[in-house]
């Protein structure tokens, strides 16, 4: 399978990567607007869909971005958190396996 020969045994094994949520987690003093340009920005949302997904971590305590390969989750957590310091926020973004 998998664009593998025919009677390859160990094609059956090949695996799709593993995918990682990231994550946003609640902070006392990042502005509700910042993170929505965040989600905008960085994540591809709409203003509706970043102001719901803002709320939930703002109400929850933490709420999903997106789900990606490792790179690219890995980038994303690194462009944020440098976004995030430039202005001088403490906003918090993580990635987990999923
Ligand atoms: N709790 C923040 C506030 O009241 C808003 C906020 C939302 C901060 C989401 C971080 O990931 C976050 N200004």
């Amino acid at each position: 399978n998998q664009g593998s020969v025919a009677l390859e045994k160990k094609s059956s094994k090949v695996k799709p990567p593993p995918m990682y949520k990231v994550l946003l987690l609640n902070d006392d003093f990042t502005p509700m607007d910042f993170v929505i340009l965040v989600l905008q920005k960085f994540f591809a949302k709409d203003r509706e869909q970043a102001t719901r997904i803002m709320l939930k971590v703002h109400n929850e305590g933490r709420g999903l971005c997106g789900v990606y390969p490792r790179d690219i989750a890995a980038t994303k957590v690194d462009q944020v958190v440098a976004f995030a310091r430039q202005h001088q926020h403490p906003l918090v973004c993580v990635m987990e396996e999923n």
